[in-house]
């Protein structure tokens, strides 16, 4: 199996932490992103990383890949952490994009909805004693 990433992204991060924690073998590609003339788009149209290729079939997102792996928590209470973590950092990727973008165009509401985001689930996650 094959699993296209590119070096930064924390949501191929997850897929390669884990294959190496669980000794899974993947062939690592590095692909550009938001690049038409990336190789990725010729088997995958959505052009995300991670995307783990395995023969003719091509998955795209996190929790999917998770579990065609067999990696996916089977009981709720880690279903719901797993949602928070995948869901905080969606946040702060999309926080992050808005950040790096000319000041003009950034929007200081999205910014201050995705920092109340974080802020409000890492609370829940890392609860004070
Ligand atoms: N929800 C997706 C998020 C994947 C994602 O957005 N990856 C980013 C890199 S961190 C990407 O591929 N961006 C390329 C683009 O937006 O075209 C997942 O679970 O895999």
């Amino acid at each position: 199996m094959i699993l296209y990433i590119s070096a930064g992204s924390p949501f191929a991060r997850i897929i390669r932490v884990l294959a190496r924690d669980r000794g899974l073998a993947l062939d690592e590609i590095e692909v550009p992103l938001r690049d038409p003339a990336s190789p990725l788009l010729e088997f995958s149209p959505p052009g995300r990383v991670p995307t783990l290729r395995d023969g003719d079939h091509a998955l795209v997102e996190v929790p999917l890949i998770l579990a065609h792996l067999g990696w996916l928590p089977a009981d709720a209470p880690a279903r719901a952490r797993l949602g928070q973590a995948l869901s905080l950092i969606e946040g702060i990727a999309v926080w992050n994009r808005d950040l790096r973008r000319p000041p003009e165009e950034r929007s200081e509401k999205m910014q201050a909805l995705e920092r109340a985001r974080t802020c409000r689930t890492l609370d829940a996650m890392n609860p004070a004693d």
